[in-house]
């Protein structure tokens, strides 16, 4: 009997010391993963250019919320992308209103909203963020901020969205289309030399949207959320959308406990499906997200065909890839 016992006694400790070496050993793996460093992704087609610029910085060393702000900014300064800044689509009223948000390693956080006449609001949230004890500014007040710190006012409607504007006016339908022109609001997420992540969004926001709207992009944690310890996502499509499901900060958290990039991304367009299918408002409907954690793993995931984001890093020189997607 006793010898029964020691046996059992030997044979369950000899098992817990397995099950505990074998835990310490994939503990070792991941805190041993490579990561690839630098590294940027931004979405759409106007995300090459960008990341060109943030490349720029972030191979030469320099830090990661200096790429994501300049990088954008190429965005914003284009009028031929009608969805971001300069030239941007207006909305009913034939006003171009601007929102962008930008956030560090250190979770400092700094957005405008409803932003007009100043063709870098990324630029103004990046002085909310480091020169005032706010994070948020919108309409007016931004305004009146951005001029204080030296931004110039100018027209942002171009001749061609105005053309456009004119176009919408004789209908005035408002409906979102999916996929506008194939470029979209611009989001940037990029991780350091130094290992530090910084994520920046901006755009002009829904065409024909009513006046004073203001949609997830210049939200922390619906457009775009980041946890220096896990990992940054950004969205784009119908804001709507994706403020009601906390999006970006979603993928965030989904990262954390313990999915990929590509795999968190598909969960929260996942809900986001079942959500609005359940309310009768699938139509329409477009939503992606691209995520970026610790170790330089990325991914995306979106709602339907169309979407695609930007990468670069020390072994893939600036390309687009295509979204996956959940609706043939
Ligand atoms: C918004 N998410 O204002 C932004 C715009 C966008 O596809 O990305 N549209 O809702």
């Amino acid at each position: 009997m006793k010898n029964i016992l020691i046996f059992y006694l030997l044979f369950f400790g000899l098992l817990i010391a397995t099950i505990g070496c074998k835990n310490n050993k994939s503990s070792e793996v991941i805190s041993q993963k490579e990561t690839i460093k630098p590294i940027v992704i931004s979405t759409w087609n106007h995300g090459l250019p960008a990341n060109v610029v943030a490349w720029e910085i972030l191979s030469n060393g320099g830090r990661a919320l200096d790429a994501v702000e300049q990088g954008v900014r190429t965005a914003e300064s284009n009028p031929n992308v009608q969805t971001v800044g300069l030239g941007g689509f207006p909305d009913r009223e034939g006003k171009v209103t601007l929102d962008a948000c930008i956030m560090d390693e250190n979770n400092n956080c700094g957005s405008v909203a409803f932003l007009q006449n100043i063709k870098h609001p990324i630029s103004v949230a990046r002085k909310v963020m480091e020169e005032t004890p706010h994070i948020m500014l919108v309409g007016e007040g931004a305004l009146q901020f951005a001029l204080e710190q030296g931004f110039h006012e100018e027209d942002l409607l171009t001749k061609a969205s105005q053309k456009a504007y004119e176009d919408w006016l004789v209908n005035s339908d408002y409906k979102p289309v999916i996929n506008i022109e194939n470029h979209d609001t611009i989001s940037m997420l990029a991780l350091d030399e130094n290992g530090n992540l910084s994520a920046a969004c901006t755009t002009s926001g829904a065409a024909w949207k009513m006046h004073g709207r203001v949609g997830d992009s210049p939200i922390i944690g619906a457009g775009l959320f980041l946890d220096n310890e896990v990992g940054a996502a950004a969205a784009t499509g119908l804001g709507e959308a994706v403020i009601r499901t906390a999006g970006s900060a979603m993928v965030v958290e989904l990262m954390r406990h313990g999915k990929t990039p590509y795999e968190a991304c598909k969960e929260v367009v996942e809900r986001i499906y079942e959500l609005h299918k359940k309310l009768g408002e699938l139509e329409n409907l477009q939503i992606g997200f691209i995520a970026l954690n610790k170790y330089g793993e990325y991914g995306s995931y979106c709602l339907r065909p169309g979407f695609n984001y930007a990468i670069q890093t020390n072994t893939i020189s600036n390309k687009l890839i295509d979204a996956d997607f959940k609706i043939q």
